[in-house]
């Protein structure tokens, strides 16, 4: 068949944080080629599909992905081999079953996920469709959608040295007519935000995601120089850019189910951290709440959940870990309101496709993430686009591998004419903000 998978081949590349990932190239019979390449996580939730490391203290540190790259060109280009691309469900099923662990560990959800998003990139040629297309056709989406994107503006946790406690500060634009204008909106806050910095001098290095790293004492200060970089840019906080935060908590999590917020010096309980959480949202414009506790803390998030869910987005990214049975226990005791959706921490591109339609009909708010360790494919920008989830998290309006994803919504706009989700990308969902 002229669609069937002729060729695999995996290598070794550098992601954003200079450490090794796999990146996979699919050849079809007809010619048509599809790359593709795998993000990777620092604040990485428990239940994630397992990231598969050489740990050869000589190669990188450990940090070696020789052996799934060995596995892509061995075990599965020859499982895979003469399979039609064009039926994504069974290239990503035929790859579970050849890994047959609950967490992609044999094989590595990195070398399958590579193989996964590599096969559909190759479908999508054979088609003749953009990527965002083929990725609407596999989801039954009749209207591709311009995300509403989140941008890091200050960063903290284990993307900025600990050097705050909380990992994310990201400008939302609520007032912009399409994708373009929205993103030149977020430069202009991250603009002024190291005009801010500078003026305090305070440190304008980048952190991971190409944010700032102030590293100010408490999150309070962090959001109070949100508003002031907001402001700074001639724009109206909760106007023009409202404010959403990724807690990270479950990288603070200390003993007896207690968080602590080290650069601050306290522990909190579940109690005291929400209690925190409600008073910045009565202080500052602040829209959506990412992992506010801790990814097993579940009797906290549903406290979390009732004390703020009318009033703000939840969103679980540890928590859920882009995980079809944890996303419906959530569901079914309505915890969280929001998904982040991470394609590598479930592992496949049907996978990840299933976990969007399970929580868009569970009335949840879907956000497409990138990670902290990225690579200069956009993949990403083109589910969030062709899914029509309505919302996206990138990092910061700094560095190619961040940029390719803005620029891949750039050119998505002006390609398909497509309308812009705005900010009904977060309210449209759940009735929140
Ligand atoms: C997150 C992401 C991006 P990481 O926590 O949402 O900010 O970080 O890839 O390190 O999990
Ligand atoms: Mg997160």
């Amino acid at each position: 068949m002229k669609t069937s998978i002729r060729t695999l081949l995996a290598r070794q590349i550098l992601d954003s944080r200079g450490r090794p990932t796999v990146e996979v190239d699919a050849w079809l019979e007809d010619g048509a080629f599809g790359r593709a390449s795998v993000p990777s996580g620092a604040s990485t939730g428990a239940a994630e599909a397992h990231e598969l490391r050489d740990g050869d203290p000589a190669h990188y540190a450990g940090l070696g992905v020789l052996k799934a790259v060995a596995n892509v060109n061995g075990e599965i280009a020859q499982a895979l081999g003469g399979i039609d691309a064009l039926d994504q469900k069974r290239v990503d099923d035929q790859l579970l079953a050849l890994d047959g662990t609950a967490q992609l560990a044999r094989l590595g959800a990195n070398a399958i996920l590579g193989v996964s998003l590599a096969v559909c990139r190759a479908g999508a040629q054979a088609s003749r469709l953009q990527l965002y297309q083929r990725i609407a056709q596999l989801c039954g989406v009749t209207a591709p959608t311009l995300p509403l994107p989140m941008t890091n503006i200050l960063s903290g946790g284990l993307h900025a040295g600990r050097g705050m406690d909380v990992q994310d500060f990201l400008a939302v634009p609520l007032r912009a007519a399409t994708v373009a204008d929205a993103i030149h909106l977020l430069a202009r806050v991250r603009h002024a935000a190291t005009e801010v910095a500078r003026e305090r001098n305070l440190p304008t290095l980048l952190a991971d995601e190409g944010g700032l790293s102030p590293g100010l004492e408490s999150g309070r200060a962090a959001l109070q120089m949100m508003v002031e970089a907001i402001g700074r840019a001639g724009l109206k906080p909760g106007v023009d850019i409202a404010i959403a935060i990724d807690v990270a908590a479950s990288t603070l999590q200390a003993q007896d189910g207690r968080y602590r917020f080290a650069r601050e010096g306290v522990e909190r309980t579940a109690g005291e951290t929400i209690a925190m959480l409600a008073s910045w949202c009565d202080e500052f414009p602040v829209v959506s709440i990412e992992d506010g506790l801790g990814e097993e803390d579940w009797s906290g998030w549903a406290d979390l959940t009732r004390a703020l869910g009318e009033r703000v987005q939840l969103v679980g990214d540890d928590l859920f870990a882009t995980n079809a049975l944890r996303l419906q226990r959530a569901i079914d005791s309505r915890i969280g309101n929001g998904v982040l959706v991470k394609a590598n921490q479930n592992g496949t591109v049907s996978g990840t496709l299933a976990v969007i339609a399970q929580a868009r009909s569970a009335g949840y708010a879907t956000i497409v993430s990138a990670r902290s360790g990225e690579t200069e494919d956009a993949f990403m920008s083109d589910i969030a686009v062709g899914s029509a989830a309505g919302q996206i998290k990138i990092g910061s309006l700094r560095t190619s591998s961040t940029v390719a994803k803005y620029n891949q919504l750039l050119r998505i706009e002006e390609h398909s004419g497509a309308a812009y989700a705005g900010i009904q990308g977060m309210r449209g969902r759940h009735g929140a903000c």
